[in-house]
């Protein structure tokens, strides 16, 4: 069985879970939201990477179904959770070829409003490649999901083109640091001068920022100093499935 066919097996058989990461405010460690991340669980019960099956899945098309069930599951989840804390904001990413679907908007608003789910607390992450590809349809685009009162990311920043057109044109919430960034931290010179510009460069645009990829204390302390506003990574926790997360969510009241 080839990997496509795979792929459409395990879409007819529900096989995609959704797991969350939490995204902590730096000064106080609340829990202010959470990274939806998809995982495969085949059916002999092994859990393959979304970097085993993204790539194909966008080659494919495949992306278009599978993104769906996955936006789906977000926002059921995330209703359930605002019992719990009602700002919380779940974020999903949203890879180049979904980002350039005709009826985007339209798909996105059908979920948000059978799930109940109020678009404020939503937030969609894209790159700065999905928005190269054709950048006045995605400009268009953006500016409908932001009218609609979705929140927008721009994710890995500082890995792709990192353009400062992009940052001036896009009407972005939050700018998501690039886990290359922070791995060196508060070490590494250039490390440190680079988390340093962008995280001012954040603020200077009143965009919240949120550094990935936070392992250990050292790193968070720098974060904390430059007024960082969000940091994700294994220091706090890596992804969970749902269950857990819900556990780590009645642990942060
Ligand atoms: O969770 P993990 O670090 O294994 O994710 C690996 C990569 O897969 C990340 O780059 C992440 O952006 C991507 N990814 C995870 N879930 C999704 C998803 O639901 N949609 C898309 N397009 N990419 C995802
Ligand atoms: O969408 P994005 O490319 O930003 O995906 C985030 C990826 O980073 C996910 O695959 C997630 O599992 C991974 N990740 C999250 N926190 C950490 C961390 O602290 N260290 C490392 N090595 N990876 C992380
Ligand atoms: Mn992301
Ligand atoms: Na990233």
């Amino acid at each position: 069985l080839s990997l496509e066919n795979s792929l459409r097996k395990a879409l007819e058989r529900d096989e995609f879970l959704v797991y969350y990461q939490p995204k902590v405010a730096t000064g106080t460690g609340r829990i202010v939201g959470m990274e939806a991340l998809v995982r495969w669980q085949s059916s002999d019960g092994r859990l393959i990477s979304p970097l085993d099956f993204i790539p194909l899945a966008e080659e494919t098309g495949l992306i278009i179904p599978l993104g769906e069930q996955v936006l789906r599951k977000a926002c059921r989840d995330t209703k359930q959770w605002l019992a719990k804390n009602k700002d919380l904001v779940v974020s999903v990413n949203l890879s180049p070829r979904q980002f350039m679907q005709e009826n985007l908007l339209q798909t996105i608003m059908d979920i948000l409003q059978e799930s109940g789910l109020p678009p404020a607390q939503l937030e969609l992450e894209v790159t700065e490649g999905a928005v190269m590809f054709n950048e006045q349809a995605a400009l268009a685009t953006l500016h409908e999901l932001k009218e609609a009162g979705i929140r927008l990311a721009l994710d890995d920043f500082g890995t792709g083109y990192s353009s400062l057109h992009f940052l001036r044109k896009l009407p972005l919430n939050t700018l998501k640091i690039d886990r290359a960034f922070i791995m060196e931290l508060p070490t590494d010179p250039n490390s440190a001068a680079i988390a340093t510009i962008i995280i001012s460069l954040a603020q200077a645009l009143h965009l919240e920022v949120v550094a990935e990829g936070v392992e250990n204390i050292a790193q968070l302390e720098f974060l904390r100093r430059l007024d960082c506003t969000e940091i994700q990574g294994y220091l706090f926790s890596p992804p969970v499935p749902g269950p857990a997360f819900a556990e780590l969510l009645n642990a942060n009241q």
